[in-house]
This record gives C-alpha cells, structure tokens and sequence, in this order.
C-alpha cells in the first residue's frame, strides 16, 4: 500500500490554504505599509546624470506611446465586439481586398516607428559615445564578485576586488526561522564600493574573467555585459555624490545575486585624496613581497583571505562539501609539499570550479591564506610561506 494515504489525504490542501492565507494577508499590509509600498516601486528610476534623464524620457515618451496604441486598438476592437454582435442582427461583409485600408495600417505605424527611432538613436549615439573620457577604469567580473582596476595613473596601480558585505547568518534561513534580521542593504552591500569622482567623465571598460556578467547601476543608467575575452565601453558623468547600488544582472551561476555593485561618487578632491592613499597602499603591499612574516601574522592575515575567497566551497571549517569541493582539512595537497599547495592555489585546476587565485590576490594574501591551509583545523604542518615563496614561483 501507499504510506501517503495513511495520513490525512487532505493535509497539502489545507497547508495550501494556509499559504495563501498568509499570503493574502502580506498582501493586505503591504497595501497600507508605506515601506513596502516604496519596494513596489515599478518604474525606472531617474536618476543622477543628463543621460539617465534622458534614457527615461525616452522610456517614458515610448511607454505613453504604446499606451496610446493600446487604447485605440483596444477601444476599436472591444467597440466592434460589443456594437457589431451577432445579437444584434450584424451580418460580416464579404470585401476581400481594400487598397484603402492598407494603405493606412502600413502609412501609420510606419510612421510611428520613424517617429520612436529619431529620439532613441539620439540618445542611443550618446550611450556609446565613451570617448574624451578623464578617468579609466577596468571592471571585470568574477563568479561572484567584481574586481576595479584604475587604468592611466602614474604611480602604483590601484586594483582590488568588490566582495559582498552581508553576512551569511542574514541570508542562510535554510528553515522558517530567520537565523538574523535582514539589514537595510541587503544583499546591495560590499567591502569595498568602486569610487569615481563627480561631474568628471569616467569610462568603464568591462570584462570577465570567467562567465558573462552584467555590470549595473540604474541611477547611472549604465547596464553593459562583462564577457570574457571582450571588452565593452560604458561612461557615466555623475552629477551627486553619494552612494549608488546595482547588481550583476545576468544569471552567472549559483552565488549570481550575491555580487552586487556599489559605487560611491566623490567630490574630485576628495576622490584624489582617496586614489592617492589607495596608491600608497597598494606601493605598501608591492614592498611586503619582499618582506618576512611571522607565523601568527600569517596565519591572522590568513584567516580573513580563507574567509573572503575560498570558504563558499572548502567551507569554514575546512571539510569542503565532498564530492564537488574537497576536505582541505587533512588533504594531501594542503599538508604535502609546499611546492604543490602553492602550484594549485596560483594555478587553479583546469576543468573543475577550483580558480587559479594567482592574478586575483597580492603575494603577501596567496602566502597567508597558503600558511592558514597548512596550519589549520588540525592541519599542523608547522611550515610557512613567504611572499617571496610566491613571488619566486610565479617567476617560474
Ligand atoms: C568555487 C569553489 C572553490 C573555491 C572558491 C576555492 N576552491 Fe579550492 N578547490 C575547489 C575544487 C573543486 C577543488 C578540487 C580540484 C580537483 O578536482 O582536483 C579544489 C582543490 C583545492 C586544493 C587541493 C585540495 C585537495 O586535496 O585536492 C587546495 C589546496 C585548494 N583548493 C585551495 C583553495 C584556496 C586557498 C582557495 C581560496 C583562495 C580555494 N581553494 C577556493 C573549489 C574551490
Ligand atoms: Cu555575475
């Protein structure tokens, strides 16, 4: 017999109502809640620059235009329906052919097209008109993050990764309960915005360094493809400062709504300040190539890398989710040769979701995060890596 019928045949029916229910009744306070209301919020935004204005009249000028259209064939044809009904005696003419006519439905709609294609060519010559930009900045994405790099600066280069900021305990609810409140960016978040200065041209320059992304910010009205192997222009002028989210809006695999874009816009003098300390910060990192680290320091440093890069699949605890991810906690790899620890970490492995992290972080983070593998959870190999163990091996 069926083990199901032994229960009550009508529980998934009465869960159901349940549900809705509960749905309905969201639905009924969301009507009078003025912050729900702002979250259903339809239409594009406005946003901050003379092109995102645009864009939206634009979308507007359309949108009002196919309403237009809507109305008159709708109002035509639900007349026809109600006026010419078989009810009321109407009997269908027999014509076949009427130049008349087609002349009309072909004239009409073609120039309602000629009168949407002016406006948007207008706007659309300037959306892909990048150049005399003042500022160049590189964005490639990654599974699941975007990486910054600022292009034509004297001195050391400033590039570093953009990671999500909302911790796990907000958005793992793998039961009804909710293991942390959610907070007010959820999820639109990161470590470290992008920083661009006001009311100068910046030019992105997207790509990927793995699938296709999407890199967007609708207050700018800038949405452009990251795909790998080509590199695609968008520009902004932002006119506020301020700060400005976005998401990666094209499906790229699991973690894809976990890489969100913030962008925080600056006055010029301030965003120089920023660049100028960003740059002797990274001149800071190229000089700790060369030095000699201790084993707590490492292992500290260590830690927040595993954490950031490597923890979604080798997990927290270092057991991995086997099959797909392996266990580093008493891998071969992780407690065998240094000189094959530190190969797969820079090298990646071809074909399988472990990324080669040699261009992604400096010396002084693959040594770290190399030392917190061979000395964690129960690991105890005792041995360190240096950035000039990393150093060296990247020269080979
Ligand atoms: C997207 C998932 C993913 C991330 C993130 C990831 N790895 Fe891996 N890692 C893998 C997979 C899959 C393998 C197994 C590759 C294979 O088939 O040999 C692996 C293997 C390894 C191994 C060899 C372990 C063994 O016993 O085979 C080491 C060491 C390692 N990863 C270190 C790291 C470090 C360090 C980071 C962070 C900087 C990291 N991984 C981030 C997926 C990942
Ligand atoms: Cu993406």
């Amino acid at each position: 017999m069926l083990p199901m019928l032994s229960t009550n045949p009508l529980t998934p029916v009465i869960s159901c109502i349940h549900r809705l229910r509960r749905v309905l009744s969201a639905v009924a306070l969301g009507l009078v809640s003025p912050s729900l209301l702002a979250a259903w919020e339809l239409n594009m935004p406005e946003g901050i620059t003379a092109l995102s204005r645009e864009t939206h009249s634009l979308h507007m000028l359309i949108f009002w235009i196919c309403v237009a259209i809507g109305v008159v064939v709708y109002g035509v044809l639900i007349y026809s329906l109600i006026a010419y009904r078989k009810s009321k005696g109407a009997i269908p003419a027999t014509f076949h052919h009427n130049t008349t006519a087609e002349i009309i439905w072909t004239v009409i709609p073609f120039i309602i097209l000629i009168g949407m294609a002016i406006p948007s060519t207008r706007v659309l010559t300037q959306i892909y008109d990048a150049s005399e930009s003042e500022l160049d900045i590189m964005v490639t994405g990654y599974q699941w993050r975007w990486q910054y790099r600022y292009l034509n600066e004297d001195g050391a280069e400033v590039t570093y990764f953009s990671n999500l900021a909302t911790p796990a305990e907000q958005y793992e609810n793998f039961s009804d309960s909710i293991a942390a409140e959610k907070g007010e960016n959820y999820l639109l978040e990161v470590d470290e915005p992008l920083v661009i200065p006001a009311n100068k041209k910046v030019r992105f320059l997207l790509t990927s360094a793995d699938v296709i992304h999407s890199w967007w910010v609708p207050d700018f009205a800038v949405k452009k493809d990251a795909i790998p192997g080509f590199v695609n222009e968008s520009w902004v002028i932002a006119e506020q400062t301020g700060i400005y989210r976005g998401q990666c809006t094209e499906l790229c695999g699991r973690l894809h709504g976990f890489m969100p874009v913030v962008v925080e816009v600056k006055e010029p003098a301030e965003f120089d300040a920023w660049l100028a300390e960003k740059q002797a910060a990274a001149q800071r990192i190229a000089d700790a190539a060369s030095q000699t680290f201790t084993m707590d320091q490492l292992m500290e440093q260590g830690q927040t890398v595993y954490n950031t890069y490597c923890m979604a699949c080798h997990q927290a605890n270092g057991q991995g989710l086997p099959p797909a991810f392996p266990a580093l906690a008493g891998s071969a790899i992780a407690m065998g040769p240094i000189e094959g620890h530190i190969g797969i970490v820079l090298n990646g492995k071809a074909g399988t979701a472990m990324a080669a992290f040699g261009a992604q972080l400096s010396a002084v983070d693959l040594a770290s995060v190399i030392t917190f593998e061979r000395n964690a959870w129960g690991n105890n190999v005792g041995d360190m890596v240096q950035p000039v163990d990393i150093v060296t091996a990247q020269g080979e």
